[in-house]
């Protein structure tokens, strides 16, 4: 019998359904999200151009090269949502500080937080890049959107999703009622139904990480990789090292094969004594996926959903995947530190 044929704003709209009260401005959002993303997801795969790719030359916040599909990728995603009215404000991994909504659009109820090109440093190697977003509504006064509406904890997230750009263009997303993913079929623009309700195996079968910062982690932490290697057949082990570069194709991987995904704080850089991932752009959009695909996400210590943000580019460390292996992480950081 095949299968239904369902794209994502029919399954957007269906899910609104449960909310009798919810204007549309919530799916309508979601609707512009996926529509930046097809435009996005269009210009990557022409991403083997020289015209397109090459440094800009220029840096953002974090310091890191930009490349221009970066830049693309972060006004494609502004300019198909400053103007809606859905939006109060927006922030960006690549900018330092909020983004206003022009003064001759609307304000909306709702802010968008977004990573337009996760991995884009391996734009040049064609390896899979994503977009990763979150959704959180306005609770500061006035019309215009403020810094508390971006500081506030995971768990009060409206929706989160990524998009990744691998072999097909995918995008993952919640909104609370379970995780759904769609693949864009290019020929006729649509993202449609392919993987509903996506549930995390309870523990995986692989790890994720930078092997190469050994030696800067704590103890807690090597002691943990070192166990995942260790042969052990009764508890699976060995687990089997996958390490993409790109954090929403090592996270996509583990949604559906099972796993956990590390970036732990290092001694590495004096400047990022958190890790390298970002709360706001990676870490808690991601972790209210896999929670609610029924996984965990961590600091080492705590939820990620349960961290108070206290700045827009705060960075943390991130353990994130299958429960058992999110938790067996903890147990050896809680023990060795
Ligand atoms: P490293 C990409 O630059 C990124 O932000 C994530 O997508 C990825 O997981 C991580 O950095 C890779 O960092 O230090 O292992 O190269």
């Amino acid at each position: 019998m095949t299968a239904k044929i369902i794209t994502i704003e029919r399954h957007i709209l269906e899910q609104q359904r449960h909310f009798p009260e919810a204007t549309g401005e919530f799916t309508y959002l979601l609707y512009d999200i996926a529509l930046a993303a097809k435009i996005i997801s269009r210009e990557v795969s022409k991403a083997g151009l020289l015209e397109i790719l090459g440094l800009t030359g220029e840096e953002n916040v974090q310091g890191e090269q930009v490349m221009k599909l970066d830049v693309f990728a972060n006004e494609t995603m502004i300019r198909m949502n400053d103007h809606t009215g859905r939006l109060c404000a927006m922030a960006s991994e690549e900018n330092p500080d909020i983004i206003p909504i022009p003064e001759r659009f609307p304000c909306g109820k709702y802010v968008l937080i977004f990573d337009p090109l996760d991995g884009s440093s391996n734009i040049d190697m064609n390896v899979s890049v994503g977009t990763i977003f979150s959704v959180h509504r306005k609770v500061s006064d006035g019309r215009r959107g403020a810094l508390e509406d971006f500081l506030q904890p995971g768990y009060k997230q409206a929706a989160a999703g990524y998009i990744i750009y691998g072999s097909s263009t995918m995008m993952v997303y919640t909104s609370g009622q379970g995780v759904h993913g769609f693949t864009l079929d290019p020929s006729v623009g649509e993202f449609l139904l392919s993987h509903p309700n996506i549930q995390i195996p309870p523990r995986g079968k692989y790890y994720s990480t930078n092997e190469g910062n050994y030696h800067y982690w704590s103890e807690g932490v090597r002691r943990y990789v070192d166990y995942l290697k260790a042969s052990d057949e009764a508890s699976g082990r060995p687990y089997s090292g996958r390490y993409i570069g790109t954090l929403v194709a090592d996270f996509h991987r583990n949604l559906l094969a099972g796993g956990i995904f590390m970036y732990p704080a290092d001694t590495k850089d004096p400047q990022k004594p958190h890790g390298k991932l970002r709360l706001l752009y990676e870490a808690a959009p991601l972790a209210f996926i896999v929670e609610q695909a029924g996984g965990r996400a961590s600091d080492g210590r705590q939820d990620i959903m349960n961290i108070q943000p206290e700045s827009l580019h705060q960075r943390v460390p991130l353990f994130i995947g299958s429960r058992k292996d999110v938790d067996e992480a903890g147990q050896f950081i809680r023990e060795f530190g």
